[in-house]
Formats: C-alpha cells, structure tokens, sequence
C-alpha cells in the first residue's frame, strides 16, 4: 500500500527542519510493506522552506517537494499536492497533515492501520473520547471550534462525524478521493475541509474517526485567514443548499412523473381496446422511464449517468428501488384498514403516510446508489 503524508507549508523553516526526521523516525515503526512518503507542499515561502525540504530529499528519497508559483490557500495546496500523489506518486493513501506539530507525528502508524483495517476516512478527531484541543486556548476559540463542527453536523446531516474541521485525516484513493473532481472543491482556503469530508460521505466511504491531542503550534505563527469562519459557513450552507434544491427538482420531477401516469393511462384507455389493467402497467412502466430520463438529466444532474451502458445497469436497479415504496404502501394501507379502521380516512392517510416514506426512501436510495454525487 503507498501512502503519501501530504504537508503544506509557508513559512514553516523550523518547523519542517525538525518534522521531517521526526516523521521519518515514526516511519520505521511502520511495517514493511507499507510505502511511505512525505510529500510538501509550498507556497513559494520566503524564508526558504522549499530549500530545506529539497536538501532533505537528497537525504531521504521518500521526500518530496511541490513549489506553489505562490502561497494560494490550504485547500489549493491540498488539491495540488492530491492530484500529484495520485497522478505522479500512484497513491493509494493520502494522509493530510500540518507541519507546525499541531498534529503529531507520532500518531500517524494509526491511520495507516486504520485504513489497512478497512475504513476509507479516518479523521483524527479533537471531539471524541480521549481528543483534545489546546487547553490554553481561550473559551472562545474553543467554543468556535466545537460549536463550528456541531453546526456542520446538524447542517449537513452527517452524524457520524464529530470533528468536521480537523485538518489530520487519512483517505482511500481508490473509489474515492479518485472519484472526484477536486478543481470543483468549493474553498481554496481551509474550508476545503468541510467539502472534501462531506463528498466523502457522500461516496459512501467508510468513516472512522480517532482521537488526537491538537497541541499548540511549536514555531512561527498561524497563516490561518481572517475570514476562514464565513468561508465555512459559505462552504457549509452551499453544500446544504444544493442538496435542497436537488430534493426539490426530484418532488417536481415526482408530479410529472404522476401526471404522465394518469395521462397516459386515460389516453389508453379511452383511445384503445387495451383493458385497464394493462392501460395502467404501460402507462406506469412509461412514467417510470419518464422520471429515470428527468431525475437523470435534471434533478441529479450533476451526478448524471451519460454512457449508454451504464444507463442500462442503472435502470433496472431505479426500477426496484421505486417499486419497493409502491409495494409497502399497499401493505400498509392493508394492514392499516384491517388492524385500524376500515374507512377512507384510514385509506387516505395510509397513502399519504405511504407516499412520505417512499419520498424518502427514493430520494435516499437514488442519492446513494442511482446517482452518486461525484463532483
Ligand atoms: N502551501 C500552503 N500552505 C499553507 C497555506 N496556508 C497554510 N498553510 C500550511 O498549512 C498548515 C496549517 O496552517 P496553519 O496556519 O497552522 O493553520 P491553523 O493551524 O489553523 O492555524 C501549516 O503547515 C501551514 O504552513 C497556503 O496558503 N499554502
Ligand atoms: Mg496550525
């Protein structure tokens, strides 16, 4: 397995002189067969820390450097340098971690063995049992940064995360990080975090988090940006936002699927022999397609299926994932006028009742296997 330890820098001269050999020394507990490297990524710092990481790479050949034209943000930094270890270094693993031992090198065996063991994302998290954040921080700091991650939780709905702005994290290439278009992540600056981890989510990756202890800055100072904090709400709500307007084109979608449905139905049956019964299994087998080509080109249009072949696999999976909720809601409108009552206000809310869970249930199951959201 390669694994590539991505590591921004501007202006870390002490800091990566002293990292480097310290993450070399923590390599050698790392079992053979894992190939590690360090790769940097700089911003063109003035005080010469491409030249120091260029002189260790002589001395190491696991080392190697990335110079910016100019310091550009920490997310462009990571797409630069996630882009070259795929591209260039074949990696299987990326590994995101800061050169001012904020993040201890010392932790990084258990990344690898995380991801060895068989998770996709593993988040070195400051808000689980056994992590933590600097205690002389001031309250304030603390609590923005809690508080930011616990917006981001409820926001996006992913509660299986607790740290959503940690920066020391480890993720699978294949399936994954390789999936993605990374020129449309939504931030070149820290925020980047935030739309990388949620796209993760989004593939379906596997997440485990771990805890860390985020120490406080060994040398020189934080090149964090002044409006980092709106630039997180921006990444956080934009991501929200599109998920919102995707569930809403997939309910407009759902009416003129309806629509089509029963004109269609009426048409056949007042325009051919067909008996009813049949009229209503073409007329619906028809809105189905109807909605696949719609939800495809529209509602889940950024995520849309073009190739011919692969229309093929998905539709008969689009098809018993919608009728699935059609089934269900015929046994509980059964089951609700058999154990209920057996009139039509029991009939019509177990339709509605049904019809909801079967909104959710589509729109849930379409995200996730229909049209995988890979941008
Ligand atoms: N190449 C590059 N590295 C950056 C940039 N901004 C921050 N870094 C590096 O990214 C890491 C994290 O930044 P830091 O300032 O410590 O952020 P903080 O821990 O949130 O205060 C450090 O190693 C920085 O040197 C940037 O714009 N370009
Ligand atoms: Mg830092």
């Amino acid at each position: 397995m390669k694994t590539v330890i991505v590591i921004p820098t501007y202006n870390e001269r002490e800091n990566i002189q002293k990292l480097i050999p310290a993450v070399e020394d923590v390599l050698t507990e790392v079992p053979e067969k894992h190939e590690v490297s360090i790769l940097v990524v700089d911003g063109n710092s003035p005080d010469g820390t491409g030249e120091v990481v260029e002189q260790f790479s002589e001395e190491y050949p696991n080392v190697h450097l990335l110079l910016e034209n100019e310091k550009n943000g920490l997310g462009a930094a990571y797409v630069y340098g996630f882009k070259y270890a795929m591209n260039e270094m074949d990696a299987d693993v990326i590994i995101e971690m800061d050169a001012d031992f904020q993040h201890d090198p010392a932790d990084l065996p258990r990344f690898i063995k995380a991801i060895e063991e068989g998770a996709d994302y593993v988040i070195g998290s400051r808000f689980v049992k056994g992590g933590s954040i600097p205690k002389d921080w001031a309250f304030y700091r603390k609590f923005l940064s809690w508080g930011g991650s616990l917006f981001s939780k409820v926001v996006l709905g992913i509660f299986s995360v607790n740290d959503f702005t940690t920066g020391y994290k480890a993720s699978r290439v294949k399936g994954f990080v390789d999936k993605m278009d990374l020129d449309a992540i939504l931030s070149q600056g820290f925020a980047y975090k935030i739309d990388l981890l949620h796209r993760m989510h989004r593939l379906g990756s596997k997440i485990k988090e771990i805890p860390i202890d985020f120490a406080l800055r060994e040398e020189g100072d934080s090149k964090m940006e002044g409006n980092n904090m709106l630039d997180s709400l921006r990444v956080v709500l934009t991501l929200r936002l599109r998920e919102l307007q995707r569930f809403l084109k997939f309910i407009v979608v759902g009416f003129i699927g309806l629509f089509t449905d029963l004109g269609l139905f009426n048409l056949l049956i007042l325009l051919t022999t067909l008996p009813e019964k049949y009229s209503s299994g073409a007329s619906g087998f028809i809105a189905m397609n109807v909605t696949f080509l719609l939800n495809n080109f529209w509602s889940f249009g950024d995520s849309k299926v073009t190739k011919v072949s692969n229309i093929l696999k998905k539709v008969p999976l689009y098809y018993l994932i919608s009728y699935a909720p059609i089934i269900f809601r015929s046994w509980l409108i059964n089951f609700s006028l058999q154990n209920i009552a057996d009139n039509w206000l029991v009939a019509n809310l177990a339709f509605f009742m049904g019809i909801t869970i079967g909104l959710i249930w589509n729109f849930t199951f379409y995200s996730k296997i229909i049209w995988q959201k890979n941008d």
